[in-house]
């Protein structure tokens, strides 16, 4: 199944090594013999973006002439990891490149280590971003992603004696040859201050804010390249700077820090991404970023759209805003501000504009991350907001009364002021009501959103809520990060699969073949091999590749359940124990994630999974049979080699609490079966690979509810599993803890008797689906034949898929009919 590889155009070849060469010297001001690999890095991506940036200027100018509604992706995360190799395969740059280097004798596999990930994002929602931003370029979408460039990304994690510690992500630290700074394009963002109302000449009440503080933000712009570089589309990050930046006359009375203390104010706004499950430190700080970013897109697009329309009218007929989350829910207010209060507009016809430019995403029904403001917070910071706020609700809930009238606890419900506890506005609710489409992110999230948290809202504004399931490039998750898989998907499937990924359901009529069985082992081994490597660099355990890796990468949360996977390997741990003459399957229990640094439960989990792998991986009556490894600071990069060497992907989150999940996705398209409950999208990969070929298990959405009403103890189950009894009674006698008995007492009791996630009540029924595990990896043929089916059948899980449905029905914007080859 090899493919011959296409002879290189030795003329371009010659020109790609000059450009490289010429950056070095003159970008860089370094020569060959003196530069590091991190000069060379450095020279190749500004060759690389030089070539970019004329294709970008193209997109720009076509779709300025053609005068195409453009979409704007507002999303506070953007979780891009590493730009370089992905911008030479999408524009078909990447053989030359290799080559070029080769012969400079600088190999491109390993300068691509010297980027840094650009962890501009906590996990799903902000990769999603990422992913769709390449689908956007690829279906040739005229858009633009905004964000904030954060000086710091998510944390680095440093695992000490099993304990996380976060340390600055300092990704910047060496320049970023993809951004282009905007100098020119600058706004000021007010802040504070208090407002003035009015009666103009036309008898007009007018409200003119006075605002107490400016930040002005600038922008950096980063190209992205679609598939076969037809389209590149900016990504544009605002950094946050003082207007002045130094007081002279403080300076010179000799306050050096109060000199720059204004500074330091509005800076910090871009200084680091906030953590996704922080409670309530640093609220103000989120609140100034979340208006920092939504002020200062839309006045960018309000300028681009005035520069070609002359009027605001048209701005739905040109421009389609998506909220990605609560975070730019401040849109709804800032849109309906600038309209009214700088462009006179009524309030009627504002609104009218409003909701038909904006859409909204949903990504999470948990309460605690369903954003809200107490209005005390937002009085200070935005005064003028919080009156188009009361006036939003007055009119919603004139609305609300003549629907249900007399309704006390409906009107409570559906109001943009949550009154429980405390004043809060309530950013969903503010998103919803401005929003002409919300979507859920799979098909279970978005029904259980009409049912539980916008039950009523839907009530009101019946046909709003839609679905869209998330997507993955495969140009990242699948061509990038599996190149051998990919070499087999071209030669079985034809190299139309490479722009048409439904084309893999060719290795449908392979799956059952003992030849290419054995070549898509094959691709799974070497993999495996590279990720055993790397594990054997960084932590020093010494890994069998012929092991099954069974795998769970994710942010560390409760209702993702790491700890359900922890307590069935210390289950398997006594098993082995107990009957160590028996043919068990070799495991290699692979974690990976992040915890937020306020979230002490989570980081006890960290703790206790790292315990847990001291013990067993030193225990020489487990030898081979076992492996616990956690591998230290998750990100993009780390997942593009663990994702291609899993046999097995744990999405085991509690029913009903997992949005979607797109690491699922990710690991399905590589090769890997999926051990899950039916939540999120695992529902929708089940539908489409086959019941046969996924491992379902554990509790359905409804029955957690109900099992949740008759209260949290979880003695009866606990009672009726000598597994998982004994497992709590090893976490709650210090057996993994010797140093300190007691640390892992808070989880056995919660264990026990308050099991709000069903960790207890879902454990039988998880270890029986992984001993079926077992069972399905001894008969060799058949676990590969649903491994390749799993890889066949995935194809709608591509995020061209999602953002063609987004196209169609949100934003109302063409798409090309489909990638062709140049
Ligand atoms: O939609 C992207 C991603 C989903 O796949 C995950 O299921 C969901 O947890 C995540 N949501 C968030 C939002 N906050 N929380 N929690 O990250 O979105």
């Amino acid at each position: 199944f090899r493919l011959a590889k296409p002879p290189l155009d030795e003329l371009a070849l010659a020109e790609i090594k000059t450009a490289i060469v010429a950056k070095l010297t003159l970008a860089i001001g370094k020569e060959a013999a003196l530069a590091t690999k991190h000069d060379w890095y450095k020279a190749a991506a500004l060759a690389l973006r030089d070539r970019i940036v004329h294709r970008w200027l193209m997109s720009e100018k076509d779709s300025y002439d053609a005068g195409r509604k453009r979409v704007y992706y507002l999303s506070l995360e953007f979780l891009i990891g590493r730009l370089f190799t992905d911008a030479l395969n999408n524009m078909g740059l990447l053989p030359l490149f290799d080559a070029a280097l080769g012969d400079l004798g600088v190999g491109l596999s390993e300068l691509r280590k010297c980027e840094p990930d650009a962890a501009l994002g906590n996990g799903g929602l902000g990769r999603l971003a990422a992913c769709f931003m390449e689908s956007m370029a690829t279906l040739e979408i005229p858009a633009f992603g905004y964000g904030i460039r954060y000086d710091f990304g998510l944390f680095r994690q440093i695992i000490t004696q099993g304990w996380q510690q976060e340390y600055p992500d300092e990704w910047l630290g060496f320049g970023n040859p993809w951004e282009l700074q905007r100098p020119e394009v600058v706004y000021q963002v007010h802040f504070g201050g208090s407002v003035e109302h009015s009666v103009d000449s036309r008898g007009q009440e007018r409200a003119i804010w006075y605002p107490g503080e400016t930040v002005q933000a600038v922008a950096y712009d980063t190209p992205i390249v679609g598939w076969r570089g037809k389209h590149v589309n900016a990504l544009r990050l605002w950094s946050a700077r003082a207007p002045d930046p130094l007081r002279i006359d403080v300076f010179n009375t000799g306050d050096y820090l109060g000199a720059t203390a204004h500074e330091a104010r509005a800076e910090a706004i871009c200084k680091f991404l906030y953590p996704n499950d922080e409670s309530a430190a640093g609220r103000e700080l989120r609140l100034r970023q979340e208006y920092f970013f939504v002020s200062a897109s839309l006045q960018d697009l309000i300028k681009r759209h005035l520069h070609a329309e002359g009027q605001l009218r048209s701005l739905a007929k040109k421009a389609a805003v998506q909220l990605n989350d609560t975070h730019p829910s401040l849109a709804v207010t800032e849109l309906m501000r600038i309209l009214i209060d700088h462009h006179g507009m009524q309030w009627d016809d504002a609104w009218e504009i409003t909701r038909a430019t904006l859409s909204y995403t949903n990504h999470t029904l948990l309460p605690e991350a369903l954003e809200t403001w107490p209005v005390e917070l937002f009085e200070r910071c935005l005064p003028r907001h919080l009156e188009i706020i009361y006036r939003i609700n007055e009119l919603h809930l004139g609305l609300a009364n003549a629907c249900c009238p007399g309704d006390v606890d409906f009107r409570a419900s559906v109001s943009l002021i949550d009154e429980k506890a405390g004043r809060r506005v309530r950013m969903g609710h503010l998103a919803f009501i401005g929003s002409h489409r919300i979507n859920g992110v799979s098909a279970m999230h978005s029904d259980l959103m009409k049912e539980t948290v916008f039950h009523d809202l839907h009530h009101l504004y019946p046909g709003r809520i839609t679905n869209k399931t998330n997507g993955i490039t495969f140009r990242r998750w699948l061509m990038l990060a599996n190149p051998g898989l990919t070499e087999l998907a071209r030669a079985t499937c034809g190299d139309e699969v490479l722009d048409d990924p439904s084309r893999l359901d060719r290795m449908e009529d392979y799956a059952g073949d003992s030849a290419f069985q054995q070549q898509f082992r094959n691709v799974k081994h070497r993999n495996k091999v590279a990720l055993s490597r790397l594990i054997g660099e960084r932590l020093g355990i010494k890994i069998d590749a012929s092991a099954l890796f069974d795998v769970q990468i994710k942010r560390i949360h409760e209702y993702k359940r790491q700890l359900l996977n922890v307590l069935e390997t210390i289950a398997l741990y006594y098993a082995i124990k107990d009957e160590p003459q028996r043919d068990w399957v070799p495991r290699v229990k692979i974690f990976s994630g992040k915890a937020a640094a306020s979230y002490r439960y989570a980081k006890l989990i960290i703790k206790l999974i790292n315990d847990v792998a001291e013990t067993i991986n030193n225990d020489p009556d487990i030898a081979d049979r076992l492996k616990v490894v956690f591998l230290a600071d998750y990100n993009v990069s780390l997942a593009e080699v663990i994702i291609p060497a899993a046999d097995l992907s744990e999405q085991i989150s509690t029913a009903g609490m997992e949005a979607s999940g797109t690491g699922n996705m990710k690991l399905g398209l590589n090769g890997a079966l999926t051990i899950g409950t039916l939540d999120g999208a695992n529902i929708e990969m089940r539908d489409h690979v086959g019941a046969e070929n996924i491992a379902i298990f554990g509790m359905e959405a409804l029955e957690v509810v109900a099992r949740r009403a008759q209260g949290l103890d979880a003695t009866d189950v606990i009672g009726r599993s000598p597994h998982l009894a004994r497992a709590i009674r090893a976490v709650d006698s210090g057996v993994f803890s010797p140093d300190d008995v007691g640390r892992f007492a808070s989880i056995a009791h919660a264990l026990r008797h308050l099991d709000h996630y069903m960790v207890s009540a879902d454990f039988d029924s998880y270890y029986e689906a992984q001993r079926g595990i077992d069972a399905r990896w001894s008969a060799g043929p058949a676990w590969t034949r649903a491994a390749i089916l799993n890889v066949s059948r995935m194809a709608w899980f591509s995020s061209d898929r999602t953002i063609r449905e987004y196209a169609e029905d949100i934003w109302d914007v063409p798409t090309t009919p489909a990638a062709q080859p140049a």
